[in-house]
């Protein structure tokens, strides 16, 4: 234990010497090409900072890297934002909301107005904090409720939290917000994750929880940072979870050692797939399955950005290793399972947005198996998509970098 602690506090060290809010890969800044050149950390043994017994196995199967293409769609730009982060489309013709980070939150009406809605939560904008994911609810046509996860202010900086609200489309605000769940371990910067899905019944509600870039939280017990959590509507420990009876945040833990998990949806055989940003050269798409440890920081396909390195999944057989990764990173963001008819030869796969390597990468699904089929060059860094109701995809366009934050309708070419 005090080897893990001595090592905890060198990681940490690591995570603190870069800039806050862009330690690690993920931004695709030119900060961070200077943090991955970082001298490396020679005190720590070879294979593996947390446990040095482990020997490296490296992964030899499933690397998804393919070369990007041309789209193969027409692309029409339908929208601007400010560092958009989400969107969710609402039922019938009620339009699409938008999450900025910087704290707002908007409505795209169908004829393509777009209008603020008033009493959103006060976050903490900046870095890859802020106003987060926005979501419907399942129960939404009776209830009108929608879901938003941020950057609440706490101790040192923020802490992750999940609110609920009504949805006042005609008052063009939120009424009744409370916020039914909160991460705790309130800190500076990092990366939050904060996804939020529903579980195909719509009965429970699972969320996304970064790692904040400080390593070993993700297999901390007692920590929610690095895992994926299974809700209540309400926001509670719901019924069945892995460790519900241990309480606390156990209770609500579905899954572990994860590192910044942007992605999650559901296939309509009930599957859970998730991706997540990894360390240099580790991103990840994985199955969910309840209770599984996924091993960050133990091991990963990649390596930390200050060069030392980590051992591959297959070190580690008792962890789940992902089903498909990417060396070099791409930076995986905002994930659909396409269900629509517009585009036939993409129904039942999964399209995931790509920000490092800016694109769109087609992965296809058979069973527990993952297939990389395409990786289309977008040119600019993809933060989330969305199917719309007519089965056209919409994408949404980070907007750092000079990106422009554009909304984005693909349609079939010709
Ligand atoms: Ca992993
Ligand atoms: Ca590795």
């Amino acid at each position: 234990m005090i080897r893990l602690a001595m090592l905890s506090t060198a990681l940490f060290a690591m995570a603190c010497s870069a800039p806050p809010d862009t330690a690690g890969k993920d931004t695709g800044s030119p900060a961070i090409t200077g943090n991955a050149q970082a001298a490396p950390i020679t005190d720590l043994p070879d294979d593996s900072p947390l446990e040095p017994e482990i020997k490296n196995i490296p992964a030899a199967t499933g690397r998804a890297n393919l070369p990007l293409t041309q789209p193969p769609f027409a692309v029409a730009k339908i929208g601007e934002f400010d560092e958009p982060f989400a969107m969710a489309f609402l039922p019938g013709d009620q339009g699409l909301l938008v999450t900025e980070k910087g704290g707002a939150l908007k409505l795209r009406r169908t004829d393509g107005g777009v209008v603020t809605i008033n009493g959103v939560p006060k976050v903490v904008a900046g870095g890859q904090g802020g106003l987060l994911d926005v979501a419907i609810a399942p129960d939404y046509a009776a209830s009108h409720h929608i879901y938003l996860s941020y950057a609440e202010p706490g101790p040192g900086g923020s802490a992750l939290a999940l609110a609920r609200a009504t949805l006042d489309i005609a008052g063009k605000r939120l009424a009744d917000l409370s916020v039914i769940w909160r991460s705790g371990s309130s800190g500076p910067g990092g990366q939050f994750g904060s996804v939020i899905t529903f579980s195909p019944d719509g009965q429970n509600l699972f969320l996304t929880s970064g790692e904040r870039q400080r390593f070993t939280p993700a297999q901390d017990p007692k920590q929610a940072l690095g895992k994926i959590l299974r809700l209540t509507l309400d926001g509670k420990a719901a019924p069945g979870n892995p460790m519900y009876d241990k309480g606390g945040i156990e209770a609500t833990t579905w899954t572990s050692g994860h590192r910044n998990p942007y992605g999650l949806v559901f296939a309509p055989d009930g599957k859970l797939w998730e991706d997540e940003m990894g360390p240099r050269g580790g991103d990840e798409l994985n199955l969910i399955l309840p209770g599984k440890n996924y091993g960050w920081p133990i091991v990963s396909n990649g390596d930390n950005y200050s060069g030392q390195p980590i051992p591959d999944h297959p070190s580690r057989p008792d962890f789940e290793a992902p089903k498909l990764w990417w060396n070099p990173s791409v930076s995986p963001a905002g994930m659909i399972y396409y269900s629509g008819d517009m585009f036939p030869a993409l129904k039942g796969s999964l399209l995931i947005g790509t920000m490092s390597t800016p694109g769109l990468a087609h992965v296809t699904l058979a069973g527990d198996k993952a297939h990389p089929a395409d990786f289309w060059d977008f040119q600019a860094r993809l933060r989330d998509i969305a199917q719309a109701p007519d089965g056209s995809i919409w994408l949404l366009e980070d907007g750092e970098k000079g990106s422009g934050g554009r909304l984005l309708r693909l349609t079939p070419k010709g």
